[in-house]
């Protein structure tokens, strides 16, 4: 039986928005008093495009900055940065020996961020589902909170912890990790395009929330969010064929943790002018106390470097220690 630990990573890539906060974040603080917790700034999987370095360097300090603002406990939690500790990229380079070209061929992510210029995205962006495997399989973590994209990786995780296992002949070295994937959103999608998750890279502003927008804006967002000519439904089979609407009724029963029956029961036969309004008072609600402390904290970076560097020290403790086993078992000598 392995101990329960719990394991997940944000990008550094800025604008962090309720997507990652609704799909990922908020289960971070719900784990966070269950579980033990190891929670990651996944910077090198960042760099897989390219990254200005200043940029970079600013928003590996504003993710630490959310992360504590969205209510995470520093003193409770493994709080780092993945460049920090160097075993994720050392168990990366044996699980790019484990996995299977085919298995990298089948993964949906690279082929929708490497879109129709394949050949030309890095090799770094099509092996990051094995880093993500060793992130997470170096502190032998059995439970990972992430939003449903990520659902594929995870399961690759799986099949790398599988096959290590049966190729060295140690029967449940690596626990088979579990996804713990929020019900009632799963996916937030973007406010311009129902289809299409809500995303930092996306080019309009527009298609997203973020964290540290302010309540004028959050209100003129979910105002001209699109939605439908229909009228709220009383039964979820009357959100059939309407992404949009779907979306927003997701994104109001997540906020306050409410079944999509609820919301339901209670805006049936309303108007979607209604329900935004409503809607943005519980985004503001949420959110806006999350911006401020997100520009308070980054005024003082030296509190935030400060949990960074003691995270790492906690994390590379573990994965140090694991390391070693590791190479143990495939039979890698390691002197330093
Ligand atoms: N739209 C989303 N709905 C639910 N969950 C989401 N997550 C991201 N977008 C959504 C979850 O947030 C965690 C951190 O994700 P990430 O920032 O490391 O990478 P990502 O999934 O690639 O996020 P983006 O916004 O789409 O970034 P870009 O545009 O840079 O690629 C993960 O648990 C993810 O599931």
């Amino acid at each position: 039986m392995h101990k329960k630990r719990v394991f997940s990573g944000v990008q550094p890539t800025g604008n962090l928005h309720l997507g990652n906060y609704l799909g990922a974040i908020k289960n971070f603080v719900n784990l966070q008093n269950k579980f033990e917790c190891v929670y990651c700034i996944v910077d090198l999987h960042a760099i897989t495009n390219r990254q200005d370095p200043k940029e970079l360097k600013s928003n590996i300090l504003e993710t630490v900055a959310s992360f504590i603002a969205s209510g995470l406990n520093p003193e409770k939690n493994i709080i780092f940065n993945q460049a920090s500790v160097s075993a994720h990229s050392e168990l990366a380079w044996v699980f790019n020996c484990v996995a299977r070209i085919g298995w990298m061929n089948r993964m949906t992510q690279f082929k929708e961020k490497a879109g129709a210029n394949k050949e030309n995205a890095s090799v770094g962006l099509m092996v990051y589902p094995n880093l993500m495997a060793a992130d997470i399989l170096i502190y032998k973590a059995t439970h990972v909170p992430v939003g449903e994209d990520q659902k594929q990786h995870l399961e690759l995780t799986r099949d790398i912890a599988k096959k290590f296992n049966n190729d060295f002949n140690c029967e449940n070295y690596f626990p088979i990790v579990e996804p713990l994937i929020p019900k009632e959103i799963s996916r937030v999608m973007s406010l311009r395009d129902g289809k299409k998750k809500m995303s930092k890279s996306e080019e309009s502003d527009q298609s997203r929330i973020n964290l540290k927008d302010d309540k004028d804006l959050i209100d003129q967002k979910i105002k001209k969010a699109k939605t439908d000519n229909d009228l709220i439904p009383s039964e979820i089979i009357g959100l059939k064929n309407r992404p949009e609407a779907t979306n927003l009724i997701s994104i109001y029963a997540s906020l306050n943790d409410l079944s999509i029956e609820k919301v339901l029961k209670e805006f049936k036969g309303k108007n979607f002018s209604t329900f935004k309004s409503k809607l943005s008072e519980s985004v503001v609600e949420k959110i806006s106390p999350v911006g401020n402390e997100i520009n308070k904290l980054l005024k003082d970076q030296s509190y935030l470097n400060k949990i960074l560097e003691k995270g790492s020290k906690k994390a590379d403790l573990i994965a140090k220690n694991n390391l070693k086993e590791i190479y143990d078992i495939i039979g890698l000598r390691k002197f330093s």
